[in-house]
């Protein structure tokens, strides 16, 4: 793909970008001129939008965002489901100056209320299906809302040209929150320049988005994974997003693949794993699919293995951050190695170090630092939070990791959830993959749990493909498989049935709440 114009990248991967600009430009206005006007951008159940509609409505909403009284910097909080009426506000919000930060949809009205307050937003538009959560939280903090559809109502109303307002490619553009495991969430503060570096460096470079291609994500545009797959990448290369706005089941999944045909899938380990089990009962046909994609959370290399006998696809695991925007190390088409993130995606920095912040000897565990032009600049109203996170350029992960012999990244779980036993790091991730290997298994978390000397060590929570199946006879056979799959150190000592295990909106297992 040729470079819009007036952007550059350099042999080492840094951006170039005009000193005074505004990136609703280059994804949006510029396919006018490049004749894809009468191409199609966004298709959904029941709508199609053009690269042509889609620039006039953007300009719409930039202008009924001004006519509403918001003015440059001030922040438009989304609370949207995947549906056109995303791009529209996002995109008409950054050509006015105006700062949107999409927001996760599946919170409460205490989340919203902080939020709302946080954020010190003029506006928040939401979805009528988020109407219960969202409006007596505005109510609570005096914040004025819209619903979208009387939000489409103003923009019909609205001048359908919009003069772009000018930014240097590092001025604050939009944020997203970042759901943590533990307290309240923070808003990351993403650039101008931000979208540009993801949808170039991983998108086209690292991935190979093109022109022709049709993606489709489960993970929600409101998740910056989300953003990146069924956003930012098919309008930075001119292609077709595809959009669903009901809770990705497999059934849903699977139902819109055959019906739009993408040629990239982005999903999550979790419902890939339920995908599998779901086409156990009932084959599906997902032939134009080119790549699938997996992120939030480490893919197990059994799930790799049973999606590319059942599907012939690979998936492609990689790891991003909200912070980061998208994905910092991955696995690519042409470089793949199952049960890792794969290798940095060109143009990211990434350092392993210890607890010194010296970087540990090749092979080593350590702490996970990235270093990026796509980075988040600081977290609002969060000075703490953002000079422990954000030293000297470099983003601490949270994330513990160690390369194999070949430079291949592994991911040994969060550093705050790594267990020492006997005096020896365990990965629960590495135990919750074995696990998930044995056929009655679909998922697994593992936590510390102090045994009879009060010494951690490891315990299963497992959720079985038939509830009400577990036993002590299967307890056996689990225990026996970690044993002999595993350093016999980290089998787990006790094993819990359960129906469910909790889960962050992102789909992340929250180990913290089973530990007792
Ligand atoms: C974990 C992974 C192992 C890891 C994200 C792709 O997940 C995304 O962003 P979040 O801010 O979470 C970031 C944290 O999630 N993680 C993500 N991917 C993987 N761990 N393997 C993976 N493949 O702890 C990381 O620090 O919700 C993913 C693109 C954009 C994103 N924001």
């Amino acid at each position: 793909m040729t470079l819009p114009s007036g952007i550059t990248f350099s042999s080492d991967y840094k951006v170039g970008l005009p000193g005074r600009f505004n990136v609703a430009v280059p994804f949006i206005d510029r396919h006018l001129g490049e004749g894809r006007g009468a191409k199609v951008a966004i298709r959904t159940a029941t709508e199609t939008v053009t690269y042509g509609e889609l620039a006039e409505r953007v300009n719409r909403a930039g202008n009924a965002l001004l006519a509403a009284g918001l003015k440059p910097g001030d922040r438009l909080l989304m609370v949207v489901k995947d549906c056109p009426a995303f791009f529209y506000l996002f995109w008409g919000a950054i050509k006015a100056g105006v700062v949107p930060a999409p927001l996760n949809t599946l919170l409460r009205t205490a989340d919203y209320a902080y939020l709302f307050e946080d954020s010190g937003c003029r506006l928040v538009v939401y979805s009528s299906e988020y109407a219960k959560e969202v409006e007596p939280a505005l109510k609570q903090v005096a914040t004025k809302g819209s619903t979208a559809d009387a939000f489409l109502a103003e923009m019909a109303k609205a001048s359908p040209a919009l003069e772009a307002r000018l930014a240097a490619p590092t001025d604050d553009c939009f944020w997203l929150y970042s759901s943590g495991s533990t307290g309240r969430p923070k808003g990351a503060v993403h650039l101008q320049r931000d979208m540009v570096v993801t949808s170039e460096l991983y998108g086209v470079r690292a991935l190979g988005v093109c022109e022709d291609d049709i993606s489709y994500s489960s993970g929600k545009l409101f998740f910056a994974y989300g953003l990146g797959n069924s956003m930012t990448f098919p309008l930075w290369t001119g292609s077709t997003a595809v959009l669903d706005d009901r809770r990705p089941t497999p059934d849903t999944i699977f139902e819109t693949i055959e019906t739009f045909k993408p040629t990239l899938y982005y999903g999550a380990p979790t419902l890939y794993a339920a995908q599998l089990a779901a086409l156990d009962a009932k084959p599906r046909r997902l032939d134009g699919i080119r790549a699938c994609v997996s992120a939030a959370e480490a893919l197990p290399a059994d799930i790799f293995r049973r999606w590319k006998e059942k599907t012939g696809t690979v998936i492609l695991d990689g790891i991003g951050s909200t912070e980061c925007l998208h994905i910092f190390i991955g696995n690519r088409l042409d470089d793949c190695r199952p049960g890792t993130s794969g290798k940095p995606t060109p143009g990211y920095e990434v350092k392993i170090v210890d607890e010194n912040g010296k970087p540990v000897a090749k092979g080593a565990s350590g702490r996970l630092w990235i270093r990026s032009e796509s980075a988040a600049k600081y977290y609002w109203n969060k000075p703490e939070k953002t000079a422990e996170t954000m030293v000297d350029g470099w983003l601490n992960t949270g994330d513990t990791y160690r390369q194999d012999e070949d430079g291949y990244f592994i991911y040994d779980g969060r550093s705050d959830d790594m267990l020492k036993v006997g005096g020896i790091w365990c990965s629960p991730v590495e135990v919750e993959s074995c696990l998930i290997a044995h056929p009655a298994v679909l998922e697994a978390a593992i936590v510390g749990h102090a045994d009879e000397n009060s010494l951690i060590k490891p315990k299963a929570f497992v959720v079985l493909k038939q509830p009400g199946s577990g036993g002590a006879a299967l307890t056996e056979e689990l225990m026996a498989l970690c044993k002999t799959t595993l350093a016999p150190y980290k089998y787990p000592r006790w094993v819990e049935y359960v129906t469910e295990l909790p889960k962050t909106a992102t789909g992340k297992i929250q180990r913290f709440k089973l530990r007792s």
